[in-house]
């Protein structure tokens, strides 16, 4: 960057300037930030940092509130007859060691469980250690929020690719069509697609080329589109299926560079054979016309690309569609190319995405285990998150006793969080690694709070996997520690896998897990743990960073290289360092056996029967989707109160024709009623929905008994996921259906 006066940075704690790194999404923002008198006086855009250029939100910008909100716990807390306590942290440790040994003792491993949340992956500790209680503890079954996101595309990566984490990612600094299927950026600011300003660059592609947005939803992401298809929630995999159709029928199947790498080519054509653009077309709510021009227009274009997200995920045939996804991508020449889909390559490898124990050679052995209370199978070495509140409740053998929650609120993020609420009570013990006193974390016993973000150093991890360029930046922290004394959130989660191994927590060997966890990191590089170790004298997340950078792809592997990357020259280039945009990594990246693309994976193709019955299904009369905006973060953000300014935005989207029928006007109080349950809601009367679908956001609830959120309860909105039937289901993975769920709506007077 030129013309940037050189600018004095502050050293940890001090007045000054700060640069740091927003750790609140994909978008990886750098910011300023200007602290005075011990407080955060200002945030703005660094327009220097290498990967963002400039771009920030208001959730960065409040990034000082979210600090100093007087509600953040700060002290480790304990509940004593009901009340809470605050309590040093060796006094907090026992009471985790009072509370667990004896669950384990009468019980064994097996009646102990973990909850790790979305924030794991964008914190410094987190995640780089939640590996270690998720592996090393013994509890057999844990659950994320994994199984209401992103699992449909684990799946079919893991299927394709051999790899679960590996995401082929749209090039969009280079595309010139790019379709847009079940994904809000303007909101989200892009997810499994790691860019910054996502919305900017969309808006390039347009001066260029094409935008095309397909959701059910006209999004501020449609708005700002050249076209919206409003489709039919839930059916976009029968959409790709005549997509697929149409490139073989009219001879534009193009492999271009990977028809070596390619198995099952033949496969996908005898089934799309099946799948022509008029039998979608009811279904789908597309016409036929279109989809054959779509699929022309995909061939047609050198440099094009389809984008699938949540909205193609957390649906019932989500993982049919997040791998015709890929499957479009790949027949119209479309991977591994700039400007189409590609894998990214990061400068530091997450140490999340080791391969799952038994599944290392891509064959789909799943259903190893199936849940106690519902038989779900496990997929990938996850069962749907909704099966907790059952599995908490329901006596017997094999009932799960104790809790540990990492950053997480299942109670208002998953399927009917509401029966969650009602199970947690009967826990014998509970602890959460959390930050505040929500609604999931009101129910612990012990409250473990780690730093604020800007008390802590940062760099991101798993995000990398997604990101549009290579490129590595570190931030220091801005604020000293409150409490020197308190440990990280790493050692946290080592104290309480020690424990549940059968160490007391506040006797367990921290360093001795750590060296041990590095060492197995060392090794799957092919290194010796001890004479890496030697380079040393602490060890941690930063000595973790260093191992991930040097043994990278940009890496010095440890004076290999001599030029190459390390922590300690990263540390002295505060913008961040970039190593260029995506590069074609087939077949190296594939981790299938035999190193080619599995185009045609069988326990996929035998989910397909099952959306052909979703078309000949009577159409629902009204169904619900999710949505996102800008100014939330799933459930945590709304005690901010900066972020809280303006309209009410927990409403129920409702196209003006559905409205009128049902005689609801705008701003009238409505319930809406699903088989998983019933609640009220304001309706917001819209023209910007598809005629038979109504949006929710999700992420409220808040104002509940023993919760400390000032703000947020002052405007509690209501829990969606009350709706979300916890049975309702993509069946090859497991993963929540969140979205449409048939619903009735009537106004809430009528009840
Ligand atoms: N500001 C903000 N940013 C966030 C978050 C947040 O809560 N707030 N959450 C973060 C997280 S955890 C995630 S996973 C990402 C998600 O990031 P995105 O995937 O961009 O998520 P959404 O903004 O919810 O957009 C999903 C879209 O899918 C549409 N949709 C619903 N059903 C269907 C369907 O069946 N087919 C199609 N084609 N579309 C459908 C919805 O109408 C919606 O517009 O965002 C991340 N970023
Ligand atoms: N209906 C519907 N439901 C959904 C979705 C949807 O689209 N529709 N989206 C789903 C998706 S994609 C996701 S990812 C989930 C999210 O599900 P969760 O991860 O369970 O929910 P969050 O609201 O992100 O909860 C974050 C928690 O982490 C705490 N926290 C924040 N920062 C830190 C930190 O640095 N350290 C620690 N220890 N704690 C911290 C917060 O206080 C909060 O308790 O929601 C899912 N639920
Ligand atoms: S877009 Fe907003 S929340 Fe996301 S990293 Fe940038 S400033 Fe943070
Ligand atoms: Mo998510």
């Amino acid at each position: 960057m030129t013309n940037v006066p050189t600018r004095t940075l502050a050293a940890v704690g001090e007045d000054g300037l700060h640069l740091y790194t927003c750790p609140l999404c994909e978008a990886m923002c750098g910011l300023e930030i200007q602290v005075a008198d011990g407080h955060v006086a200002g945030v703005r855009p660094n327009r220097s940092d290498v990967w963002s250029r400039g771009h920030i939100c208001p959730k960065g910008a409040s990034l000082g509130a979210l600090h100093e909100d007087p509600d953040r716990i700060r002290t480790p807390m304990i509940k004593v007859d009901g009340q809470w306590q605050e309590v040093d942290w060796p006094t907090a440790f026992r009471r985790c060691t009072e509370l667990l040994t004896p669950v384990i003792e009468q019980y064994g491993i097996g009646a102990v469980t973990a909850y790790t949340g979305n924030p794991l992956a964008h914190s410094f500790s987190l995640a780089r250690y939640a590996g270690i209680l998720l592996g090393m503890s013994g509890m057999p079954i844990t659950y994320s929020p994994g199984t209401v996101d992103q699992w449909p595309k684990n799946l079919s990566s893991h299927l394709m690719y051999g790899g679960w984490w590996s995401f082929p990612v749209p090039d969009i600094e280079r595309t010139d069509l790019l379709v847009v299927m079940g994904a809000n950026p303007a909101a989200s600011q892009g997810s499994l697609l790691a860019a910054p300003d996502v919305m900017g660059i969309l808006g390039a592609i347009r001066r260029r080329g094409k935008v095309i947005v397909i959701d059910p939803v006209r999004t501020a992401t449609a708005d700002r589109a050249d076209e919206w298809l409003p489709i039919t929630p839930g059916t976009d995999a029968a959409l790709l299926l005549a997509i697929v159709h149409v490139l073989f029928d009219e001879d534009l199947v193009n492999l271009g560079a990977m028809a070596p790498h390619l198995d099952g080519v033949d496969a996908v054509h005898d089934v799309a054979a099946e799948w022509s653009p008029d039998r979608v077309a009811d279904a789908t709510g597309i016409t036929a016309d279109r989809i054959r021009s779509l699929a022309r227009e995909l061939a047609a274009t050198p440099r094009a690309v389809v984008y699938g997200r949540i909205g193609t995920c957390n649906q019932e045939f989500g993982s049919l569609a997040s791998w015709l996804v890929d499957v479009v991508n790949i027949l119209t020449g479309h991977f591994d190319v700039p400007g189409g889909s590609m894998f990214p390559t990061p400068a530091a490898w997450s140490v999340t995405v080791q391969p799952i124990p038994g599944l290392e050679d891509g064959a789909p052995e799943f259903g190893r285990y199936r849940t106690r209370v519902r038989g779900a199978k496990e997929v990938l070495g996850q069962v749907p998150v909704s099966c907790m509140a059952e599995e908490i409740a329901t006596p017997g053998e094999g009932q799960l006793k104790a809790l540990i929650t990492v950053a997480g609120n299942p109670v208002l993020s998953t399927p009917a969080g509401h029966a969650l609420d009602e199970a947690l009570p009967g826990l014998d013990a509970m602890i959460s690694i959390d930050l505040w006193l929500n609604e999931t974390t009101r129910h612990a016993d012990v409250i473990l709070p780690g730093s604020s973000p800007l008390e802590q150093p940062h760099h991101d991890d798993l995000i990398l996997n997604f990101a549009v360029h290579s490129f590595a930046n570190y931030s220091a922290p801005v604020f000293a520690k409150a409490d020197p004394d308190a440990p990280d959130e790493w050692e946290i989660l080592i104290r309480l896998t020690g424990l549940l191994t059968g160490t007391p927590a506040e006797d367990v060997d921290v360093a001795a897990i750590d060296d041990g966890f590095f060492d197995y990191m060392c090794f799957t590089q092919g290194l010796d743990g001890a004479a890496v170790r030697a380079h040393y004298d602490h060890g941690g997340p930063e000595r973790m960073l260093d191992l991930t950078l040097r043994t990278g792809p940009f890496g010095d592997r440890y004076g290999e290289k001599p030029d190459g990357l390390t922590l300690a020259t990263l540390k002295g280039e505060p913008d961040g360092i970039d190593f260029g945009p995506m590069v074609p990594r087939v077949p190296e990246v594939l981790g299938t056996a035999d190193q080619k693309i599995r185009l045609a994976p069988p326990y996929l193709l035998a989910d397909v029967p099952r959306l052909a019955g979703r078309l000949t299904r009577e159409p629902d009369d009204l169904v619900l989707v999710s949505r996102r905006h800008l100014r939330s973060n799933n459930s945590w953000l709304h005690n901010v109160g900066p972020l809280m300014k303006g309209r009410d935005r927990c409403t129920l989207l409702m196209h003006a024709d559905d409205a009128r029928r049902r005689g609801l006007s705008d701003g009238d109080l409505v319930s809406v009623t699903s088989t998983g349950g019933r609640i009220d809601v304001p309706v917001k009367v819209t023209d910007a929905i598809k005629r038979g679908v109504v949006s929710m956001p999700h992420g409220w609830g808040h104002g509940k008994p023993g919760t400390r959120l000032g703000v947020a309860n002052a405007s509690p909105g209501v829990n969606t996921n009350v709706l979300s039937p916890p049975d309702f289901l993509d069946e090859p993975s497991g993963n929540g259906a969140l979205n449409g769920i048939p619903v009735t709506v009537v106004a809430a007077s009528a009840w």
